[in-house]
């Protein structure tokens, strides 16, 4: 039996699945899938492409080895990787919907998703209504004889809210409806939404999974295979696949998540607790502090809190501004989940797509910083925070 297949631990299949040795005639046994850089693959027989492979778009051996392993993450039977978490999401809303079709999506979601459901998919008459699901119930109010799809995000970005995945899987499910869960936040080293019921898991693997803010991808996890043959479909059809050389990054950022992860989570809430004391900071919004309001939800759906931590200061928007311009040892910049802490401002960086109104009636306010926590030492970091709020 294959490393792929047993029922190893997580940090074990992390480096082992899809990965296993080549020891066919002629192989060199890798213990690294090579990067199989070739864009067609020849053949000897006109109706027999060679161990399966035509052309990288349809299939890539490097690709396919990262789509073992992360379904063996996500306890998923199968995996698509795309050229960006958003190529993910498109690849899947086509494969999903039509027009006509109804989409309820959670409140708090990252800004591009958000602009992916109102400016484009939006145009082709597929609808999206946003609804606060940290209450699951108000999940049945929304849905309409044409709804299809629920949509969340949990830990959500940049609120950090926390849905009931199960309770909502069970509401979606009573009604025919999919439930999409984005685990980019928590990555499957803290969550594992399909055994919670979800039906597919997306990932901007641009995060967490990739792990260095070096290489930009997405991926779809599921395990019903008539759907997994739709989106397989329109991935190649569509063509936003992951290239080699980016999956092979990938794969390699992957062998170290469960080390990474704990070293975020860990430095998360010291910072957390840090902040949560400090006289100019406001609320301090992290899941693993007991004063989150899903904080228990947060312990029985999880295995953590991972490391991004939003918190709000008193003051104006210029104060926000003067204390992230200080910030020495944090980049200033969007994104999340690389070694490296970034720090950003949601309302003028990464939620600037979503409209000022909606972004205060959610609580996205202006002075509302959003912290991806790297793995530096904790002291470093804190002491970095300490002189810039001073
Ligand atoms: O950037 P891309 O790989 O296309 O992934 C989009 C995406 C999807 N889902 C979540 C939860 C995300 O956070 C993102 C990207 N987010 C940022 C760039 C950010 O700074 O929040």
């Amino acid at each position: 039996m294959t490393a792929t297949k047993k029922n190893y631990g997580f940090a074990t299949k992390s480096v082992h699945a899809g990965e296993e040795p080549d020891f066919r005639d002629g192989a060199t046994g890798d213990v690294v899938v090579p990067i199989h850089l070739a864009t067609t693959f020849a053949r000897k027989k006109v109706n027999e492409p060679t161990a399966g492979y035509e052309y990288t778009r349809s299939l890539n051996p490097t690709r396919k080895a990262l789509e073992t392993k992360l379904a063996a993450l996500e306890n998923a039977a199968y995996g698509l990787a795309f050229s960006s978490g958003l190529a993910a999401e498109t690849t899947l809303l086509l494969s999903l919907l039509k027009s006509g079709d109804h989409i309820i999506a959670f409140d708090d979601l990252y800004g591009g998703t958000k602009r992916l459901f109102n400016h484009i998919f939006n145009e082709y008459d597929i609808a999206a209504s946003f609804v606060d699901l940290t209450d699951a119930a108000l999940l049945n109010d929304a849905i309409q004889p044409n709804t299809k799809l629920v949509w969340l995000e949990s830990p959500s970005n940049p609120l950090l809210k926390v849905s009931d995945i199960q309770a909502i899987a069970a509401i979606a499910h009573a009604h025919n409806l999919l439930l999409v869960v984005d685990n980019t936040f928590l990555s499957p080293y803290f969550q594992q939404p399909l055994t919670l019921g979800a039906d597919i898991v997306v990932h901007s693997s641009t995060k967490y999974i990739g792990g260095h803010s070096d290489v930009l991808g997405g991926s779809v996890l599921l395990n019903d295979e008539t759907l997994y043959n739709r989106i397989q479909y329109r991935q190649n059809a569509v063509g936003a696949v992951l290239s080699p050389f980016d999956s092979y990054l990938t794969l390699r950022g992957i062998k170290t998540l469960a080390l990474r992860m704990e070293r975020h989570q860990e430095n998360a809430l010291k910072i957390a607790h840090f902040l949560q004391q400090h006289p100019k900071v406001k609320r301090v919004l992290y899941p693993g502090l007991p004063t989150h309001p899903q904080y228990d939800l947060a312990r029985k759906q999880t295995s953590g809190s991972g490391g991004v931590l939003s918190f709000e200061i008193h003051g104006s928007i210029n104060d926000a501004e003067q204390f992230l311009e200080r910030l020495e040892l944090f980049a200033l910049a969007e994104s999340l989940g690389g070694v490296e802490s970034l720090i950003e401002l949601p309302a003028a960086m990464t939620h600037a797509s979503v409209a000022k109104e909606v972004r205060e009636q959610i609580g996205i306010t202006d002075t509302l910083i959003r912290i991806s926590v790297g793995v530096e030492d904790t002291d470093d970091l804190i002491a970095d925070l300490q002189q810039a709020l001073a």
